[in-house]
């Protein structure tokens, strides 16, 4: 029987909530699906923070490179550890040394959700670049706290990085309905952003059968409100593709639905699959944090896996447990509820 050894990271909040949620309905499905789990669970938070001054510890990528999967919760609790020092400990470096250069977050309504718009029907997958960018951490502040203080944060494009992801893009507009947009600001950023398109036109040369368009991030903002049926993959930089997907989690009807997967493609280490949502402190603790996006990123990671079914599975699971008004609404029914009524669902 094919076994699968996935490291979880519950982090931080509700994080310890959604993965304990995400892991039963695994586990459910992995026995009727005919292949075996084993996990190993990692308290790297911060809280491991506090304790050691590392949000993990030396030789954790190492740690999680012998693993097939990693299922991450939320990083950050701001109010003890600064969200820069959480997510640059932990998140960060995880996606960068695993060569996960490929985040895909898609934006569907499921059933039962009425989200804010009065578009019903789109489909939207954004590909974020996951590893350079706005987010290398490149940069530097002088003269730290006096009037003449500096700060410098580069954000660093290379060919390889922005070739990558855009093909990627292409590829998965290949297996949808054909359509990429790519996303920049290169009316004011005029040496990055404008290398982004021009690397947009020369890839899209490859994908003749692919149409392509390219928008500005604050236009892309505007259209995925008052047309996202329009729009089919959208690839943009970490951090348009990090504001725009907190965006498309709202459309679809708040960010407890919002999946997210750190895709390594070459499979030279790990994948990683989180919710998009972060730890929600104001909820952490109470029991009503919605579980569907870190199931429903568990279900990436099983399609990933190559457990198609599986994933399949999860997801009509999750489908008709909303279908049925179950997760639907804030508060409405506790994590644990929502877990049992998609479970229920799997049986059947
Ligand atoms: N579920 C992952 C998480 O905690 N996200 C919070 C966050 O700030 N993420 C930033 C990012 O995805 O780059």
């Amino acid at each position: 029987m094919q076994t699968y050894n996935l490291a979880v990271i519950p982090g931080d909040g509700i994080g310890v909530d959604v993965t304990a949620a995400a892991m039963t309905v695994i586990e459910a499905t992995a026995q009727r699906h005919g292949f075996a789990v084993t996990s190993q669970q990692f308290d790297w938070s911060c809280a491991h923070y506090l304790e050691t001054g590392a949000m993990m510890p030396e030789g954790g990528i190492d740690t999680l490179r012998t693993f097939d999967a990693i299922l991450l919760g939320a990083v950050g609790w701001p109010e003890t550890v600064p969200d820069a020092v959480s997510l640059h400990g932990l998140l960060l470096p995880i996606r960068k040394a695993f060569n996960q250069y490929a985040n895909i977050r898609p934006h569907r309504l499921l059933p039962g959700v009425e989200g804010p718009l009065k578009a019903k029907d789109f489909d939207i997958l954004c590909i974020r670049e996951n590893t350079e960018g706005e987010y290398s951490g490149a940069g530097g502040r002088v003269h730290q706290g006096m009037a003449n203080e500096v700060a410098v944060e580069t954000a660093i494009f290379t060919r390889t990085g922005v070739e990558r992801i855009l093909r990627f893009a292409f590829d998965q507009a290949r297996a949808r309905r054909g359509h990429v947009t790519s996303v920049t600001k290169s009316n004011a950023q005029k040496h990055s952003m404008v290398f982004w398109d021009e690397m947009t036109r020369h890839v899209a040369q490859d994908y003749p059968d692919v149409t392509m368009a390219m928008m500005h991030v604050d236009a892309m903002a505007a259209r995925m409100v008052m047309a996202p049926e329009s729009l089919d993959v959208v690839v943009a930089s970490n951090l348009f593709g990090d504001i725009l997907t907190d965006l498309g989690a709202a459309i679809q009807g708040g960010l407890g639905f919002a999946a997210s997967a750190n895709i390594c493609p070459d499979r030279s280490g790990p994948s990683m699959f989180e919710p998009v949502h972060g730890s929600a402190p104001d909820i952490a603790g109470r029991g009503i944090a919605n579980p569907i996006a870190a199931i429903w990123s568990a279900a990436m990671m099983l399609d990933h896996l190559g457990e198609a079914a599986a994933a399949k599975a999860i997801l009509t699971a999750t489908e008709t447990a909303t279908g049925q008004g179950i997760g639907t609404r804030p508060g409405q029914q506790s994590t644990d509820d929502i877990t049992t009524a998609i479970l229920t669902a799997l049986e059947t």
